[in-house]
């Protein structure tokens, strides 16, 4: 079946549009947005009645503060005293005001529920048997029966690195999204079932709706087994934690929060004991009027600062709705713009299995957001741009051909929910959500090698084993560059 590139092009965004959160106004689009092309589709966020309240940091939490709280017209529900954030609730109208006025808080802040991720998925579904044959003696990722398409790959040399002996093994990579499907036959061996976790109330890390499952997807992408069928991940021997904070692609500002803190946290403490966080979500809030956004960053920060300081590099998509983040003054984009955070843009090139036809993988991708200040590296996310429904085809492995839309070749081909007891299900999707997991796929491989290391250096080897295109240096479309995973355990 057949789906409009609309519907696709819709499907490939993260983020949009907030809901102003200290007054309970209408979700409006910011004006920085307001030209973007159709398929930025707005998408709007919903004020909830929970509530966080930033705390002093290096102060200790005030022992009163859940009588002041109850006295505020509240409930407190839990405090995070390491990343100085509690979070309350209450359906008083003037409770984020009271709230700001205990002591010991420094701000109040609405929580929002957020469409990081859109839900309105529809893609190209296919499905791999088992009969790929795996032939340990071949190219890595050769064996596998969908290598032909998976252009995504070889643009940033994993195959040399696995070849090289490099494939993650070691490397927890905490993939922050909604769920993930872990019965998939690419998938079962590398997830780390134990330590997957949900704080999503009311559902399972493996559980989501529809058939695609974005994090499904962004997990194939890092860590797809190499195993003689279907897709190859980046680091397909890397270990995979799936945390769900979304549910159809929504989630609160304090699920996303208490994704990091547990995925930063070491096993011995509770926590997910991750080497890397890859979040593939993204949204863009309105910042005049709205001193809640700010807020919501500052909240948001502090669970990413805490990452690093826990000693995990924390990886996110800059987001697909086609923005100079280098100008815009009016509208926050988080996570990307939270601290310490990797922000990548996507790649992709238009028209690749077309005959004949001359492309570079490493064109920007149509709806990437770029800006050199912002972008820390570019990975390949797939495009769309294409014109026309002509059918590009390759050989399928062992035997036979993957035929599809030229245009949706383009896009990046991984693990999806598919229906029923399938196991097996792969789907093309497009968009800086498919380009992050590259970079923690790479960011795998390096700790694969060296062991957990410090995310500074972590990053600093991403950035130095890049491939410098475009402008000289740092720039609009790459940041520091693509990433090459080759040259990230060989240099
Ligand atoms: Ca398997
Ligand atoms: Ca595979
Ligand atoms: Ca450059």
């Amino acid at each position: 079946m057949l789906h409009s590139r609309h519907l696709l092009a819709g499907a490939v965004l993260i983020s949009l549009g907030a809901a102003a959160c200290s007054d309970n106004s209408q979700p409006s689009a910011p004006d920085a947005v307001a030209g973007t092309p159709a398929k930025a589709a707005a998408r709007t966020s919903e004020p909830t009645n929970d509530f966080i309240l930033i705390l002093p940091e290096a102060v200790g939490v005030s022992p009163t503060l859940k009588r002041d709280v109850a006295a505020a017209g509240g409930t407190l529900l839990d405090v995070k005293p390491e990343l100085g954030l509690a979070y309350a609730n209450s359906t008083a109208p003037d409770f984020e005001a009271k709230a700001a006025k205990i002591k010991g808080v420094q701000h109040a802040v609405r929580d929002l529920m957020v469409q990081w991720t859109d839900p309105n998925t529809r893609f190209e579904s296919i499905e791999a048997e088992a009969t790929g044959g795996f032939d340990a003696s071949a190219i890595h990722g050769s064996t596998e029966s969908f290598w032909n398409a998976q252009w995504n790959a070889t643009a940033i040399d994993a195959p040399d690195a696995w070849d090289a002996g490099y494939r993650g093994r070691g490397a927890r990579v905490a993939v922050i999204d909604g769920g993930i499907y872990n019965a998939h036959v690419d998938l079962d061996a590398n997830i780390d079932v134990a330590r997957s976790r949900s704080f999503v109330p009311g559902f399972a890390y493996n559980q989501d709706v529809g058939t695609f499952w974005h994090g499904t997807h962004v997990a194939g992408i890092v860590a797809a087994e190499v195993n003689g069928l279907g897709t190859a991940g980046i680091a397909p021997e890397a270990t995979i934690i799936g945390i769900k904070a979304l549910h159809n692609g929504s989630g609160s500002f304090e699920a996303v929060i208490d994704a990091i803190y547990y995925a930063a946290n070491p096993i011995a403490q509770g926590g997910a004991g991750a080497h890397i966080i890859n979040m593939s979500l993204g949204a863009i809030l309105p910042k005049q009027g709205n001193e809640g956004t700010i807020q919501l960053l500052v909240a948001l920060s502090r669970a990413t600062s805490y990452a690093r300081k826990q000693g995990v590099l924390v990886i996110a998509a800059a987001g697909n709705e086609g923005l100079d983040l280098d100008h815009i003054q009016n509208v926050v984009s988080v996570p990307a713009e939270a601290v310490g955070v990797v922000n990548v843009s996507a790649l992709g090139p238009m028209g690749l299995y077309v005959a004949g036809n001359s492309t570079s993988v490493d064109r920007l991708a149509s709806y990437s957001n770029f800006g050199q200040s912002s972008i820390s590296l570019g990975a390949p996310g797939g495009d769309f741009a294409l014109p026309g429904n002509a059918v590009c085809s390759v050989a399928r492995i062992p035997s036979g051909t993957l035929a599809q839309l030229c245009w949706a070749m383009d896009m990046v081909l991984s693990t999806s929910r598919g229906t029923g007891a399938s196991i097996s299900s792969y789907t093309w999707a497009a968009g800086t959500s498919m380009a992050a997991p590259a970079v923690a796929g790479v960011a795998a491989l390096i700790v694969g090698k060296y062991g957990p290391m410090d995310p500074a250096q972590l990053e600093a080897k991403l950035r130095s084993s890049s491939d410098d295109l475009g402008k000289p240096g740092r720039d609009d479309a790459y940041g520091h560059g693509r990433v090459n995973a080759y040259r990230a355990v060989t240099e």
